[in-house]
C-alpha cells in the first residue's frame, strides 16, 4: 500500500511529538494542559469552539521550529518537507524584526490547500543563518563558520533519496515510509556529541542563535507548539503548575471581538544537560539553555488591509507605552482599548470592510426565489453564510519576541555596518521552488468558495467582494 504525503505528514508530526516529549518532558505537561483547556472550551462553547477548526484538527495541531546554517541545508529541508506536502510559505526577516542579534531569515513549511490543511496542518518555522551579514559576522568568522557548516551533514543521503521519490511518486510503500519517518525524526534529535566550548562561546558572543545553529554538527527541534483554544486560561494554569512562562502573550490582545491572527506564549528555555569538549581535549558535563515550550491560539486570517490595521495598532501601542514599565495585564488593557476603537466587533463587519478572509457557503435552495445581487445582501438575507479562514502563518514581531525572550544574551549587532541583501527572492532561489505568498493562498481558498456559491445558486455573474 502507498503511504501518501498527508499520511506521512501526520505520522511525522506524531513521531516528532513523541520524540520531543522524551527530550523535553515539560513539553508533555504543556500538551496535557492545552488538551484540558481545549476540552473545557468545547464543553462550554459547543460548536462555536470549532469555528476555527474541528477539535480533531486542533488536538493534533502543532508547529515546530528548526534552524539551519546554509542554503544547501535549507534546500534539503525543502525536499524532506516536500515529501510530506509541506511547502515554503512567507518570508520573515528576523535580522530586522529583532532588536537583539538574530542573524536569520525564515519561512514556514506547511500544506497550502484547504483540504490538506483540514486533514493535518502541521507546519515548521524554518530559519537559516545569513553568515555573509557583516552586522553580525566578520569576514574571518564568516569563513570559519562557512567551513564548519560546509563540512557537516545534517541529513543522510538515503533520507533525501526517499524524500525525492515520495515527492515524485506521490508517496512511498510501507517499508520505505517507515524508513523515511525513522530517518526524518532522527535527524531532528538533540545530538549527544560533545560541543566545542570555545567555538560555541565565540559564536554566542555574536548571537546565541548563531551558536545554537553553527556551534554543533547537527540540527534539532527548537520547540514544538500545541494549539490551545483559550491561551489566557492556559497561561494561568501553567503558572499554577510551577512552570515559569515568559512575561507576556505575544500578538493581539485579549478582547471581546473576533480572534484575529495568532497569540503565542512560551515557557523559558530549560537547562538541558550537554557534553562539552574543552580546549585541552577533556570532556565535561554542563548545560545549555536553548530549547523551550511554546503554545498558541489561532484566530482569523486577515487581508493586507487587516494586517495594516494590526501593524498600526501595534505601533500605536508601542507609542502609548513608550518609556513606561507596565505589567502584562496593564499592557493588554491598553491594547484592548485601542482595538475596541478600531477593529470591528463582528465577523459581518470584518467582511464588509474586507479586513479578514472567509469562505462562503450557499444555504438551502429556495425554489422559485431569485437570489439578490451582491455579497452583502446575499449574506444579510441568509442566502449565503460565511465561515472564517484560520490564520496558518506566523508574525515576525512575535517570532522575534519568541527568539529574544529565550536568548541567554543579546549578542552583538553592529548596526553601523550595512546588512547583506537577502530578500524573499533570494530565499526562493535557495529553496529551488516557489515561495508562496500567504495572502494569495487565503485569497484563492476564498475565491474557490465564491465560485462554488455562484454555481450552486446559479448566478450569472461573479460575486464581487466588498471593495
Ligand atoms: C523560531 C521562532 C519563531 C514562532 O512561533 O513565531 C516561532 C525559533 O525560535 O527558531 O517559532
Ligand atoms: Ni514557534
Amino acid at each position: 500500500m502507498m503511504i501518501g504525503a498527508t499520511a506521512l505528514r501526520a505520522a511525522f508530526a506524531r513521531r516528532l511529538s513523541a520524540m520531543y516529549g522524551t527530550e523535553v518532558p515539560a513539553y508533555n505537561a504543556l500538551v496535557d494542559v492545552a488538551q484540558d483547556v481545549n476540552r473545557e472550551v468545547l464543553a462550554r462553547m459547543g460548536a462555536d469552539a470549532e469555528r476555527l477548526g474541528t477539535i480533531d484538527r486542533v488536538t493534533a495541531e502543532r508547529h515546530g521550529a528548526i534552524r539551519v546554517g546554509t542554503p544547501a541545508e535549507m534546500q534539503q529541508v525543502a525536499r524532506i518537507f516536500g515529501a510530506m506536502g509541506m511547502y515554503p510559505v512567507g518570508y520573515y526577516d528576523l535580522r530586522e524584526a529583532a532588536s537583539s542579534s538574530v542573524p536569520v531569515v525564515s519561512t514556514a513549511f506547511r500544506p497550502v490547500d484547504a483540504a490538506e490543511l483540514a486533514a493535518n496542518p502541521f507546519r515548521v518555522f524554518t530559519s537559516m543563518l545569513v553568515i555573509g551579514d557583516r552586522r553580525f559576522f566578520s569576514e574571518d568568522l564568516e569563513r570559519r563558520l562557512g567551513e564548519f557548516l560546509g563540512a557537516r551533514r545534517l541529513f543522510p543521503p538515503r533520507l533525501l533519496d526517499l524524500a525525492d521519490r515520495a515527492e515524485a511518486e506521490g508517496g512511498l510503500d510501507e517499508a520505505d515510509a517507515e524508513e523515511f519517518l525513522t530517518l526524518a525524526t532522527r535527524a531532528f534529535e538533540l545530538s549527544r556529541e560533545p560541543v566545542s566550548r570555545s567555538w560555541y562561546a565565540e559564536l554566542e558572543r555574536v548571537s546565541a542563535v548563531a551558536a545554537d545553529i553553527g556551534g554543533v554538527a547537527s540540527t534539532h527541534v527548537n520547540h514544538l507548539t500545541p494549539r490551545v483554544l483559550d491561551i489566557d486560561a492556559l497561561y494561568a494554569r501553567m503558572g499554577e503548575r510551577g512552570i515559569t512562562m515568559i512575561d507576556a502573550i505575544q500578538g493581539p490582545p485579549r478582547w471581546d471581538g473576533p480572534d484575529l491572527l495568532l497569540r503565542q506564549t512560551s515557557f523559558r528555555a530549560l537547562a538541558e544537560p550537554r557534553l562539552f569538549r574543552e580546549d585541552d581535549g577533556s570532556v565535561v558535563r554542563d548545560h545549555l539553555r536553548v530549547r523551550f515550550g511554546e503554545v498558541e491560539a489561532r484566530g482569523i486570517a486577515v487581508t493586507p488591509a487587516g494586517r495594516a490595521l494590526y501593524d498600526d495598532l501595534a505601533a500605536e501601542l508601542d507609542d502609548a507605552l513608550a518609556g513606561q514599565r507596565v505589567t502584562a495585564g496593564e499592557r493588554n488593557a491598553v491594547a484592548a482599548k485601542l482595538w475596541e476603537g478600531r477593529v470591528p466587533r463582528t465577523e459581518a463587519e470584518l467582511i464588509a470592510r474586507d479586513l479578514a478572509y472567509f469562505t462562503f457557503h450557499a444555504g438551502d435552495p429556495r425554489p422559485g426565489a431569485a437570489p439578490p445581487a451582491g455579497l452583502a445582501t446575499l449574506l444579510a438575507d441568509g442566502w449565503v453564510t460565511a465561515r472564517p479562514i484560520v490564520y496558518e502563518d506566523f508574525l515576525p514581531r512575535s517570532a522575534a519576541g519568541i527568539f529574544q525572550s529565550n536568548l541567554t544574551s543579546d549578542g552583538a549587532k553592529d548596526v553601523t555596518r550595512a546588512g547583506a541583501d537577502f530578500g524573499a527572492e533570494a530565499l526562493a532561489g535557495v529553496l529551488g521552488r516557489p515561495l508562496h505568498d500567504p495572502y494569495a493562498l487565503y485569497a484563492s481558498i476564498r475565491a474557490a468558495s465564491l465560485a462554488r456559491v455562484r454555481e450552486e445558486l446559479g448566478l450569472g455573474r461573479e460575486i464581487a467582494l466588498p471593495a
